[in-house]
């Protein structure tokens, strides 16, 4: 018989009902409702080679709406991708398996990002759409000149990230971008009308983009938008009208087909009306081939690719796969120890800020991967230096980027380039606007990826703003994300090792604390190791025997220093430790970590936040120096004053403990 496309797409919905089916959980209604799209995608449009997922010039593909897995389960295992075979996808949802409830990056080649936090995959894409362009200015559009397509559901495009994504995308005007919106109007409640009445096509339009809409069970409809929109010189919407469990007797069209197994009733009505006649996670061999040939389709355009990159200059042909492998280049830790030698002679008085900008200023010629930006804040963070010119939609050769003021936006758009690579993406926002980011940073920990943010103004040292600007409990919470290296440096010369540290962290962000206020520089003399990398050391030992450990971080660790020369004037001898990195510290073995915290003295932290998480250094009989409310508005000076957190409070505190 000759295949036909019906028969194609019913392929991915049998396989996802007997999937979800079979995990007993899941989401069969999304992955049928848009097999028809998924198909014509796949088949068409959508440059790859199943057996090269890793193809660097791929399209790429995000299913932003996560929750239907199995749609993209179902196409790698299809296509031939080869983590995926038939064992894992009767195994979805288990222990174990690649096909994980949501799909996870790094689980399985041809997952490009972990989606499943609705809006994020959107909003990802946006990060990898720019990347393609920033690196076809670079290197040509021989070498680099894909697509980025998304599938987004009314849940994507109700979150507010895909608004700041969108807009963003759309002032770029990132025309490789193809979002197929699946405009079923359902989601988990209900009709979406219960809480939307948004005229999504007219809000994208207002952005700048185009859009389109489709009957998304009509293949050549969706053929001929996809065409049109892979012409526009700005990203597309397509709204795919589509039937949510398409097929399902009695469930399709229903909140019912959402989010739970179908049942086999269900399931044997719906394979009736759809004529699919075959066995659970049975796929017939005549489909299955067209399938796998669609898988290889972009097997010779591979070749001639490759073909084309060995084309290339020497030396930009080394420059390109370095940048893709990720590794840095040689010799790039010398502009680190040239600054730090700079900041140990001259000894400067500045916030760390400032010292950041100073490292930047050195590093960006000599790591040209890296791309920095701000959301807005770009005078106060000190994430541009000089001679780094801003990208605009006309021109992506800069290595600024002007995020504007969506942090979320801006944080997902760092991991999108991060997981395209060739690109470090680093930039700025107030260490208390972390909370606006903070979904996309969680992931950037769970996937894994070297993104930079770089959170200045990070205590009450920040003064006048007031509670509001004034972080407390935000370093606790970010120390609380798993694979997130949380540094918070007390002087330049610490500044210049955190950056050391998080750039040559490959599977792990950095969020990098700074302050706004002047510190001084303590690190003096012979300093060519990089402290910090232990994550907290002993940085001014005291005279004799210590009684006391003080431990800081940043702007802290000169007051606890201030407080040692006290307790020391009253001949009680205290080590100050500085703490910059905690998750490092953790890492350290035991007796290392005993070894700096002291044994037998009594633990003084100082920390102008929260004491949350402080106890398993300082143990239940440490004492505290830090906030336990919000801040105030005043100058920085009285406020460190008004909440007791100076050198004298702690000699106080230390010596009542005498
Ligand atoms: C940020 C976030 N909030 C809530 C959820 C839980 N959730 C998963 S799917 C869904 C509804 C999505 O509706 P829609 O995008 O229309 O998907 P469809 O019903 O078409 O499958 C919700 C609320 C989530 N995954 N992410």
């Amino acid at each position: 018989m000759t295949v036909k496309h019906k028969d194609l797409a019913n392929a991915i919905r049998s396989l996802a009902m007997d999937a979800v089916q079979g995990a007993n959980s899941g989401h069969p209604g999304m992955p049928m409702g848009m097999a028809d799209v998924a198909t014509v995608l796949f088949t068409r449009f959508l440059k790859y080679d199943a057996s090269d997922p890793d193809w660097i010039d791929r399209d790429r593909f995000i299913l932003s709406a996560g929750h239907g897995s199995m749609l993209l389960y179902a196409l790698l295992y299809l296509t031939g991708y080869p983590d995926i075979d038939i064992e894992e996808i009767k195994n979805f949802r288990k222990l174990g398996s690649k096909t994980a409830g949501h799909p996870e990056y790094g689980h399985a080649a041809g997952i490009e990002t972990t989606t499943g936090p609705l809006g994020q995959g959107i909003a990802t894409a946006v990060g990898m759409a720019l990347a393609e362009r920033l690196l076809a200015s670079r290197f040509g559009e021989e070498i680099v000149n894909h697509y980025t397509y998304v599938i987004a559901g009314d849940g994507d495009l109700m979150e507010g990230i895909s608004h700041e994504a969108a807009s963003f995308a759309g002032h770029l005007g990132l025309s490789r971008l193809i979002v197929l919106y699946d405009d079923n109007g359902i989601s988990i409640d209900g009709n979406t009308e219960l809480a939307w009445s948004d005229n999504v096509s007219a809000r994208f339009a207002s952005y700048g983009w185009d859009t389109s809409a489709v009957d998304g069970h009509d293949p050549d409809a969706v053929i001929s938008a996809i065409e049109a929109a892979r012409a526009q010189n700005r990203p597309s919407l397509i709204s795919c009208r589509t039937t949510i469990a398409y097929g399902a007797p009695n469930k399709s069209g229903t909140a019912g087909a959402h989010g739970a197994p179908l049942g086999d009733e269900e399931i044997a009505g719906a394979k009736e009306i759809l004529g699919w006649p075959h066995k659970a996670f049975e796929v017939p061999d005549d489909i299955m081939s067209v399938w796998r040939q669609a898988g290889i389709r972009g097997t010779k355009d591979r070749h001639i690719w490759e073909a084309r990159l060995d084309t290339l200059d020497a030396k930009i042909r080394d420059q390109f796969d370095r940048v893709m492998s990720g590794a840095l280049p040689k010799g790039w830790e010398e502009a680190i120890q040239k600054i730090k030698g700079e900041f140990v002679a001259e000894g400067p008085s500045q916030a760390t800020r400032v010292s950041s900008g100073a490292v930047l200023e050195k590093l960006i010629d000599s790591v040209p991967e890296l791309l920095g930006g701000s959301a807005d804040l770009t005078g106060s963070v000190n994430t541009r230096v000089s001679n780094m010119s801003a990208i605009s939609r006309d021109d992506f050769s800069g290595r600024y980027i002007h995020y504007g003021i969506r942090e979320h936006g801006m944080a997902a758009a760092m991991n999108g380039m991060a997981q395209h690579g060739g690109i470090i993406p680093y930039a700025g926002t107030f260490l208390v606007f972390a909370d606006y980011l903070r979904p996309a940073l969680r992931l950037s920990a769970l996937m894994q990826q070297r993104v930079i943010q770089i959170l200045t103004h990070d205590s009450i040292g920040l003064g006048e703003d007031g509670p509001t600007h004034q972080p407390v409990e935000t370093l606790a919470s970010l120390r609380a994300i798993p694979n997130l290296n949380v540094f918070r440096p007390a002087d330049a010369v610490e500044v210049a090792e955190c950056w050391e540290l998080a750039l040559s962290m490959e599977n792990t962000p950095s969020a990098i604390a700074l302050t706004r206020q002047g510190v001084p520089t303590l690190r003096r003399g012979e300093n060519s190791l990089n402290q910090c990398a232990k994550g907290g050391y002993i940085i001014s030992p005291g005279k004799g025997e210590a009684v006391f450990t003080l431990v800081a971080t940043g702007s802290e660790v000169s007051i606890a220093v201030e407080a040692q020369e006290l307790l020391a004037i009253d001949g009680i001898v205290a080590n100050v430790v500085s703490l910059p990195c905690w998750e490092l510290f953790d890492e350290q073995p035991e007796e290392y970590r005993r070894t700096v915290l002291g044994e037998g003295t009594t633990k003084l932290a100082v920390e102008a936040a929260v004491s949350m998480g402080w106890e398993k250094y300082i143990g239940s009989d440490g004492i505290f120096i830090g906030m336990s409310s919000f801040g105030a508005s005043a100058p920085a000076s009285d406020l460190f004053k008004h909440f007791k957190i100076t050198a004298e409070e702690v000699a106080s505190a230390a010596k009542k403990r005498l």
